[in-house]
């Protein structure tokens, strides 16, 4: 029971790696507050894991890329719930896979109003407790993309490379407050992202990861708990994973090559 007593927000814990690091953290006794926008999703999973383990969950619906919603559903927190230990910007999308020159300008907004401005309107919601209380974790989730970038990855690129930015910043302004700042950044994951990037081709986002076996979101939930669960003078301020396929954002190698 690594994280007891803990109460920790997830943010996007409808699918993929959320919704595995809600599992893997309810099993391990913390407290869970799950967002996304898809209800029954968030409801089916609460039921789950609040039957499976001695834990509370709450489940709040609200779309990240509206400040007003995000201030909303933080402020409905009782003050039980507001105490946030750990808060894990997870929620996040691509749109389209095209040439800068290519690309279309919605898709862009999209993506910035989520990955970006999503990761910190919350934050900012969250921040002034965990400052108060001089004691509170932050991990968000980035990308080998805001490492490296790679062919028409531009504006998604841009969006993690901002990420790692922020994550940086956060670290240093948060110092004197005691708030650890971690950033768990995975290369290629099977989860709905490709699915979601290519507009439900479900074939196209299968190809994504032919030839390859690509790290599971179980992967990165134990990469995101190891974070956690570390003792209270040490901070893990990066964790780069990537399947064993992949060297980098650019270099994956697949069977027959
Ligand atoms: P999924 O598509 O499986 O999950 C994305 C989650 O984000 C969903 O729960 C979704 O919930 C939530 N979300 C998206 N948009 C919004 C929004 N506007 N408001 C609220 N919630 C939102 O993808 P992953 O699990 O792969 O992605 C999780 C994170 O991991 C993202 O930040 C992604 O960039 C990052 N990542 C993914 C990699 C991969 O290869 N899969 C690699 C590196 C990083 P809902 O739709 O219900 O709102
Ligand atoms: C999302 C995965 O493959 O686009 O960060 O870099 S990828």
């Amino acid at each position: 029971m690594l994280l007891k007593d803990k109460t920790v927000l997830i943010t996007g814990a409808s699918s993929g790696i959320g919704k595995s690091t809600a599992e893997l953290f309810s099993k391990n006794g913390a407290n869970l507050i799950l967002t996304g926008r898809r209800k029954e999703r968030l409801e089916e999973l609460k039921q789950k894991l609040s039957s499976e383990y001695s834990v509370s969950i709450l489940s709040l619906v609200f779309d990240i890329r509206n400040y007003d919603e995000v201030k909303k559903n933080i402020s409905s927190l009782n003050s039980v719930w507001k105490n946030i230990d750990i808060l894990i910007n997870n929620a996040g999308m691509g749109r389209g896979l095209d040439k800068f020159q290519d690309g279309n300008v919605e898709n862009w907004e999209e993506m910035i109003d989520t990955n970006l401005k999503g990761l910190l309107y919350i934050t900012k919601e969250i921040l002034p407790v965990m400052v108060e209380r001089k004691s509170g974790h932050i991990i968000n989730i980035g990308s080998t993309a805001g490492h490296d970038v790679y062919p028409a990855g531009n504006i998604y690129c841009a969006t993690k490379f901002a990420v790692n930015a922020i994550s940086q910043s956060l670290r240093i302004d948060l110092l004197d407050k005691r708030i650890k700042v971690s950033s768990v950044d995975p290369g290629m994951v099977e989860t709905e992202f490709s699915n979601v990037r290519f507009f439900g081709d479900t074939e196209r986002a299968k190809s994504v990861y032919k030839g390859l076996t690509p790290l599971t979101p179980e992967d990165v939930a134990e990469a995101i708990l190891f974070c956690a669960t570390r003792p209270y003078h040490v901070n893990i301020n990066e964790i780069i994973l990537t399947p064993i396929a992949q060297a980098q954002s650019n270099f994956i190698i697949r069977e027959n090559q």
